[in-house]
């Protein structure tokens, strides 16, 4: 069986694909795509998203490897093939580096960084008060591969946590929430929430008014699953009212943020590029070749979007 595996990326980071895979996986015939070239007989590829008329094209296929963690991109083009299993990116580098960000982020929430920048707009000496992280609730929406791993991070620096997930969890000194019923209860005690949803039709909007209602006054909100999950509007309104009193949002409803967003310049909110994580070339490379290997010896597959429920 041909082992070619087409890229479909796009990116600056071209050149990093080609030569992880060189080095991880030499066995696999790793091809940048090229507009107009024959994908009849290729049987895998790794894509973030596809130009219009390529996926009908490739009538081979046998994997689709979606780039990122979130396959929301992937699913919304509806030429993609359906009969093709779709599995989507866990890799270790790009879990360790949203553990990282989300870290980073609670104790830049926790600590109240935007008081020390006030005052050091005006050279104040004012040391400020801030609990200690046992008195301090963080929770965390998507217990998965991302939200579950930051999740035993921050329990480890001795913070309460509390997870809310489709489906009930039992994570170690993690208090868990499940399905729509118990949201509001989750809410009630979240000072700092983290949203590592995926963005699926049930979750689309879901950071809203009547959710940013729900929460602790003066919480902080960090997005960093994706732009569609929230309702800017909402949140502009919830800052304004300090219902919400900082927010750090790393994803958009339109990425690159447009330079006459009016978030760019909001108080206390804080914006990242779209790389709270960035997939790491070489372990992924590693993970996609062991995937082909082990379907080709007629194993199973792992990390396989349910089409169903959109993640
Ligand atoms: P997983 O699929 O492993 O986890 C998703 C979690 O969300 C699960 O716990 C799932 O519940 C829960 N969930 C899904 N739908 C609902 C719902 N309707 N109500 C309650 N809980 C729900 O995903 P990952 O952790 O790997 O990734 C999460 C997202 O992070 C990605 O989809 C992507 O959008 C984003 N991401 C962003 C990056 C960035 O750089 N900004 C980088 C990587 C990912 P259950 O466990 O019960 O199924
Ligand atoms: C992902 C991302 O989904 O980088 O992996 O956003």
């Amino acid at each position: 069986m041909s082992r070619t595996l087409l890229f479909i990326g796009a990116d600056e980071r071209n050149e990093s694909w080609t030569k992880a895979f060189a080095a991880v996986a030499p066995e696999i015939d790793f091809r940048l795509h090229r507009a107009g070239e024959d994908v009849s007989r290729v049987p895998y590829c790794l894509a973030w998203k596809a130009a219009a008329g390529l996926w009908p094209a490739m009538r081979s296929l046998k994997i689709i490897f979606g780039l990122g963690a979130g396959v929301d991109r992937l699913l919304a083009d509806p030429t993609l093939p359906r009969d093709v299993p779709l599995v989507r990116m866990v890799e270790s580098e790009l879990t360790r580096g949203m553990v990282e960000y989300v870290l980073w982020q609670c104790l830049f929430h926790h600590r109240k960084v935007w008081e020390l920048e006030a005052a050091q707009s005006c050279a104040a000496w004012r040391p400020h008060t801030y609990p200690a992280p046992w008195d301090r609730t963080i929770g965390i929406m998507g217990l998965g591969e991302l939200g579950a791993a930051a999740a035993e991070k921050l329990v480890e620096f001795g913070f309460k946590v509390r997870g809310w997930s489709r489906s009930p969890k039992s994570l170690p000194k993690v208090e868990s929430f499940h399905g729509a019923d118990q949201l509001p209860a989750f809410l009630a005690a979240s000072e700092i929430l983290v949203c590592l949803l995926p963005l699926t039709p049930e979750t689309r909007g879901i950071l809203n008014a009547a959710l940013f209602a729900q929460l602790p006054r003066g919480a902080s909100v960090i997005n960093a699953a994706r732009g569609g999950h929230l309702v800017e509007a909402d949140l502009s309104a919830a800052m304004a009212s300090s219902q919400v009193a900082a927010a750090t949002l790393d994803v958009f409803e339109t990425e690159p943020l447009p330079a006459d967003h009016p978030f760019w310049a909001t108080e206390r909110l804080y914006i990242t590029p779209h790389n709270a994580s960035i997939t790491d070339p070489r372990s992924a490379a590693w993970r996609i070749s062991s995937q082909i290997a082990k379907f080709e010896a007629g194993e199973g597959l792992e990390n396989v979007v349910d089409r169903q429920r959109g993640y």
